[in-house]
């Protein structure tokens, strides 16, 4: 776990570098979602690659980029389903974007996660590395990455990040965020999940959903890179997660790699909210 959490503070060193002096035009490809894929998203899944590549522990690494699953070493552990670059299409506006981890041991499954890693490009550079507890790290003038605290979850927040095309949410869904507001809450969404996520776990609370509609009916999130991922941290810094229908995210079965799911992240209120209608 130690080699890749070094491995991922490198990575997250040299994506933060391309970010700043890259070329942030379109490729002329697309990647298995259908999103047509950035220079950016191609050549930050290249430095993973050959960082992870490095390590004699991975057993197999799986992008958000990539068609398939990519073998590295068969008789290693761990598989690594990343995200290279979540919020891309959000460069050009100079947005905050992230890189998401995954760590897997054994299989490719949700209670097979043993850790969960992700880094926000913002302003500055940070890291949320989780395990068993949720720890923030900062990058500071020496290019090293300090400790600054342990994260956790209110009971309840006051941030509302609502996902999805609005047209086409269930009038329960509908219903439930807008009873969210009656009660105070602030809306906070930038359409990059790390950075929306990174906020309400930071500010203790709230609800971050995306739920089912009829133009994307399984939602837009990507399971093993995306959802299981957040879910991981949520759930270790005291929060509660579910799709609608599983009592948490972590109960969902990995069939496709580039499956997706309506998901919902937050403070255990919002989450007992979101369930109880
Ligand atoms: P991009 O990586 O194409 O910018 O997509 C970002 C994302 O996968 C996730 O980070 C956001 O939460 C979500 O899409 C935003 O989707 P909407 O634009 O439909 O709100």
């Amino acid at each position: 776990m130690k080699e890749i959490i070094k491995a991922v503070e490198k990575i997250a060193i040299e994506i933060s570098e391309l970010l700043k002096y890259g070329d942030f035009s379109y490729a002329k490809s697309s990647n298995s979602t259908g999103d047509t894929q950035l220079k950016l998203d191609i050549l930050s899944d290249e430095i993973i690659e050959n960082r992870l590549k490095k390590l004699s522990n991975i057993k197999a690494i799986i992008s958000e980029e990539k068609e398939s699953i990519l073998e590295i070493n068969s008789n290693a552990d761990y598989i690594i389903a990343y995200d290279p670059l979540d919020g891309s299409s959000l460069v050009d506006v100079n947005f905050a974007v992230g890189s998401i981890f995954g760590i897997y041991k054994g299989s490719l499954d949700a209670r097979s996660l043993v850790g969960a890693i992700y880094v926000v490009y913002g302003p500055r550079l940070e890291m949320v590395v989780c395990d068993d507890s949720v720890r923030l790290f900062r990058l500071n003038r020496d290019n090293e990455f300090k400790f600054i605290k342990n994260l956790e979850l209110k009971d309840r927040g006051k941030i509302n990040a609502t996902g999805g095309t609005q047209k086409g949410w269930s009038d329960s869904h509908r219903a439930m965020i807008k009873s969210l507001f009656d009660d105070g809450y602030r809306l906070r969404y930038s359409g990059a999940m790390v950075s929306d996520l990174h906020q309400v776990l930071l500010k203790g609370g709230g609800l971050f959903s995306y739920p089912a509609t009829p133009d994307a009916p399984n939602g837009k999130l990507r399971v093993a890179f995306e959802v299981l991922p957040f879910a991981y941290i949520y759930e270790k810094a005291g929060g509660a997660t579910t799709d609608g229908v599983n009592d948490s995210l972590l109960d969902i079965k990995i069939e496709k790699t580039h499956q997706t799911t309506p998901c919902y992240f937050g403070s255990k209120f919002e989450i007992d909210r979101v369930k109880n209608g």
